[in-house]
């Protein structure tokens, strides 16, 4: 069909078949359909004009997609948006936003007034350029850089799995839809992402590719000849393609994929800009507004005669009857809920919530360090973090852990954690596979999802393949754990490629994320607790593969990591000359560089800095109570200088790398690069001297 007949087949009344129809919105006419979707298409017109930027190819080309998904099979319920068994629905290709804040406004989410539409992409509206989490009720992640989406919903999926295994169906059974584009298929991390969906064959994972062959630069026939059907077929996955904008073929697909028993992707041939009369199915209307012109002939052509912003009554009715189907089922689940046994259901409510268990958590640290007192240990932090571990994943059943194909090297699985599988979604330990990008954004996805705290493991080398997602955990305010192992040229024989040196400093650069780096097994636990209790946003843990003295000794009821530095030895005078400042394995050699100082009768103290982030947030007294007023200020860490500088300021002494690393045995590699106690306490000399 042509698109001017396909809108003129306003009779064909579609058969019942969605699973989860609406009281009272059951299948449309294909008139009523045409007309809601042309709702959709009229909002994003109008809202991009008004902006005058935006996108309104995406929404008009997916808008039949898109009104057949939340009129006849989606889950939710505008009245609860955060319900803990909605479905999810994930707009990925998030520069269609307006597509997005189109349905919710149209299914009567509060807060998505008309004005906020009219507000699009203006300061503090709740219509952002892109969707973000958050800030806008019913955006269930945020989305723009393409791809991540599609990787938030595998961890969406992987959650709902595992709380369905622990929990039951009658609590936790929803499905996660996301909305694709080209871009997004394109991008490297959705391959990552569909390999481990396609393997752990999560079935309540829905995928609409709004297969529109365009991008930016023009046709997608430039750059890509990929058969996407093909594609995710063989990474285990049913794939259809279908017209999509023909409702009953989307409507017949979305049943069938209901009822696979692998993760669904259900290629939908649309044309971007559908309706708009010189610029459909073209990139013209990919990234700007379509023009008065445009939109009033466009306007013609779907027979939509409303001014703009206007929705006619009836339309808007049927759209808000398609908004309260959820009600009943939402409350048919509230009783369920309140019916479970009172545990399980606190059990339940408190994972939801994110609330820790608090008492728990306090033994299990408490009693690590009273261990630790007792009989201290030299190994690698990242064997203190196992250990650590033992203790947190037996106290907080939340924790969910993993590695990207490093899980004897990262430490982070324990002796009791069961893989979590196809097989057996109660496991507890994700085997993600050679996919650290996949893996981040996953986890964010679990973590979006509620009743997890994921946690997993890479090298810290391998953060910049994370990058993009960690930065999206920041700023979605997510509590997401990074174990990141070999932190240093303390890895030794893996060489420069495998030797982090700029990726302290360039993780925290990124804002709200946490960069924990503990000297020992005692600061570890300490710098564990840290991140566990930071609900408001992500956290990495740089470990040592070397072995470590441990430097904390006695008992220290409270965390002396939590204001990010502290002293750790006095000077022996009680006025130190000298400031000795590290992190994580430097830290042994500020103290070994002290008492090369203080065999000169030069007395100095040493600062542990676990974490600039938490340091640099104290009150300016605070701060500058801990870095002192010594002479001179040195810090040691086996990474580049940047970001010292606002502690040890610009007058201090670094040592440190300055280039890339080698490949020798470890110690080694220090005496070569000259991170040495000697080297720290001549740079606290020279200093002294001038
Ligand atoms: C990681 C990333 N790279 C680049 C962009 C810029 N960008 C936004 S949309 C887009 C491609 C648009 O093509 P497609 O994904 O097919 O969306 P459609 O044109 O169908 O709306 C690009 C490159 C981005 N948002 N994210």
């Amino acid at each position: 069909m042509t698109m001017p007949d396909r809108l003129l087949a306003a009779s064909t009344v579609l058969a019942e078949t969605a699973s989860f129809s609406a009281a009272g919105a059951g299948p449309a006419s294909r008139a009523n359909h045409d007309h809601m979707a042309n709702a959709i298409r009229a909002l994003a017109m109008d809202a991009v004009e008004q902006a005058k930027a935006g996108h309104p190819g995406l929404p008009m080309g997916a808008a039949d997609i898109a009104t057949v998904l939340f009129t006849r099979f989606l889950k939710f319920d505008p009245a609860d948006p955060a319900w803990p068994d909605r479905d999810r629905f994930v707009l990925s290709a998030g520069h269609g936003s307006m597509l997005l804040y189109a349905l919710l406004h149209l299914t009567g989410y509060e807060t998505m007034t008309i004005d906020e539409i009219k507000r699009f992409r203006q300061f503090g509206s709740l219509t952002p350029g892109h969707p973000e989490y958050g800030h806008t009720p019913g955006v269930e992640t945020t989305t723009g850089p393409l791809g991540q989406g599609v990787g938030n919903a595998v961890g969406m999926a992987i959650a709902e799995r595992h709380l369905a295994a622990l929990f039951g169906s009658a609590i936790v059974d929803h499905s996660t839809y996301v909305l694709a584009s080209d871009g997004d298929l394109m991008e490297g991390i959705s391959q990552e992402a569909i390999a481990l969906a396609g393997h752990l064959k999560l079935n309540k994972l829905i995928v609409l590719f709004d297969d529109n062959g365009i991008s930016i630069d023009g046709p997608l026939a430039l750059t890509d000849s990929v058969d996407q059907v093909r594609r995710f077929e063989s990474a285990g996955w049913t794939a259809t393609r279908i017209d999509g904008h023909d409702p009953a073929a989307i409507a017949a697909a979305l049943e069938a994929a209901k009822k696979s028993d692998r993760p669904s992707l259900i290629a939908c041939r649309t044309t971007i800009g559908f309706g708009a009369p010189t610029k459909a199915g073209t990139e013209k209307c990919h990234g700007s507004p379509l023009g008065a012109d445009e939109i009033a002939a466009a306007r013609a052509k779907l027979n939509w005669s409303a001014p703009a912003f206007e929705i006619p009554a009836a339309i808007r009715e049927q759209w808000r009857a398609a908004g309260k189907r959820g009600q009943p089922t939402r409350l048919a689940w509230q009783g369920r809920l309140a019916a479970l046994d009172a545990n399980k259901r606190a059990e339940f409510e408190r994972r939801t919530r994110g609330a820790l268990p608090a008492e728990a958590l306090g033994e299990a640290v408490a009693a690590a360090k009273q261990k630790l007192a007792a009989a201290p240990k030299e190994i690698a932090t990242r064997a203190a973090s196992e250990l650590a571990l033992e203790t947190l994943t037996a106290a907080l059943p939340e924790m969910i852990g993993g590695s990207a194909d490093l899980t004897g090297s990262n430490n982070t699985r324990t002796k009791a954690m069961k893989a979590l599988s196809a097989a057996d979604y109660s496991g507890r330990f994700i085997h993600y596979g050679v996919r650290e990008h996949g893996m981040a954004a996953a986890m964010n996805g679990m973590a979006l999802h509620g009743g997890i705290i994921p946690y997993s493991g890479t090298f810290l080398v391998f953060s910049d393949y994370c990058r993009p997602a960690i930065r999206l955990a920041a700023m979605m305010g997510q509590r997401v754990i990074h174990v990141m192992t070999h932190d240093s040229i303390g890895l030794g024989e893996d060489g420069p490629t495998h030797q982090p040196v700029e990726h302290l400093a360039a993780l925290r650069a990124i804002p709200n994320l946490k960069v924990l780096r503990p000297c020992d097994t005692v600061e570890t636990i300490e710098c564990w607790q840290l991140a566990l209790e930071s609900d408001n946003g992500p956290s990495v843990l740089a470990l040592s593969r070397q072995n470590l003295p441990q430097l904390r000794h006695g008992f220290d009821a409270g965390n002396r990591c939590a204001r990010g530095a502290y002293e750790l030895i006095g000077a022996a005078d009680g006025a130190a000359t000298v400031s000795l400042f590290a992190s994580g394995s430097e830290v042994a050699i500020a103290v070994a560089a002290q008492k090369l100082l203080a065999a000169r009768n030069i007395s100095a103290r040493v600062i542990s800095v676990p974490c600039f982030e938490l340091f640099l947030a104290l009150p300016e007294a605070e701060r500058a109570a801990i870095v002192g007023r010594a002479n001179v200020n040195v810090a040691v860490e086996a990474g580049i200088r940047q970001g010292w500088d606002a502690i040890i300021g610009s007058a201090g002494a670094f040592v440190g790398m300055t280039g890339f690393g080698a490949s020798a045995p470890y110690k080694e590699l220090y005496q070569h690069f000259g991170i040495t106690p000697e080297t720290v306490a001549d740079a606290a000399l020279t200093r002294l001297r001038h």
